[in-house]
């Protein structure tokens, strides 16, 4: 109840920020793009993990309020690094299960690239697999629309649901992250080799989550597995943070 109160004002208090991961190439190991993570800073209780308030903002709806403001304030910092000439990266972010509920959210999400000029070959949108499979019907009309705009689209927490082989090549998708419970078993990498061997069939792009060690990307690597993301490339940081990692890549 806390929560909700003060999750009520948090957006004019300007108590939202955005970190950003890291995700690099496994072939270049190079940084090719960055997943939006929300943050929220109360004055009393300080950082409140996203496990916690997210939840809490879905089921009040609040969500479709603040979805709004992170796909803006995205948009509009990725225009101004492309304006200060760093090297542009592709940017992924969340769609809660309940946004996609929103009728009108393509026309929402259209005129936020229009207002804030981004390219949507540039964008990509995460959704959970288990979100995906529960709303199959309406997810899949709406993710078709997105793709059709040129947004690509993600399964995060890749196998943790139960997609099929079947479902999945139906799905209107480009990418699958893979949930890092299979990258960190590493007894077992059975799962985790036919995951890839599947979106290589299907011809999609794989992101490792939850890289937190050096035997865990070389693996990866030897799978030719796309790109990697996790606290052994980089926790998520904060814009300026995110900045100076580019600059010492570059
Ligand atoms: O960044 P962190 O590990 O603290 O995130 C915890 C959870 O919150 C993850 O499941 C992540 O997908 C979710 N999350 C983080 N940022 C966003 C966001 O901007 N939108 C939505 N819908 N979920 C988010
Ligand atoms: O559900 P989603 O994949 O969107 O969640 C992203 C969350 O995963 C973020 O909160 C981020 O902090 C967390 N995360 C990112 N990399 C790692 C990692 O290497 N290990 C662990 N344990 N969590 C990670
Ligand atoms: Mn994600
Ligand atoms: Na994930």
């Amino acid at each position: 109840i806390r929560l909700k109160m003060e999750l009520r004002n948090a957006l004019e208090k300007n108590q939202f920020f955005i970190h950003y991961q890291p995700k690099v190439s496994l072939e270049s190991e190079q940084i090719e793009g960055v997943e939006a993570l929300l943050r929220w800073e109360h004055e009393e209780l300080g950082l409140v993990s996203p496990n916690e308030f997210i939840p809490v903002i879905e089921e009040t709806g609040m969500i479709h309020a603040i979805g709004e403001w992170i796909l803006k304030t995205v948009c509009t910092q990725h225009k101004v690094w492309r304006d200060q000439g760093y090297p542009t990266l592709k940017v992924a972010v969340n769609l809660s299960p309940i946004q996609l509920k929103d009728p009108d959210i393509i026309e929402k999400i259209t005129d936020i690239l229009q207002e804030t000029n981004m390219e949507p070959e540039w964008l990509e949108f995460e959704i959970t697999e288990t979100s995906l499979i529960e709303n199959k019907k309406e997810a899949t009309k709406i993710l078709k629309k997105l793709r059709k705009m040129g947004i690509r689209i993600a399964i995060d927490d890749f196998g943790t649901g139960y997609s099929s082989l079947h479902l999945l090549k139906r799905l209107p998708v480009d990418i699958l992250k893979i949930d890092r419970a299979f990258i960190q078993d590493n007894d077992d990498h059975a799962i985790l080799e036919s995951i890839l061997e599947m979106a290589k069939k299907l011809q999609l792009t794989v992101v490792a989550e939850g890289v937190e060690t050096k035997e865990q990307l070389d693996y990866l690597k030897d799978q030719y597995c796309q790109e990697a993301q996790g606290f052994f490339i980089s926790h998520p940081l904060s814009k300026e943070k995110l900045e100076s990692f580019v600059n010492a890549q570059l």
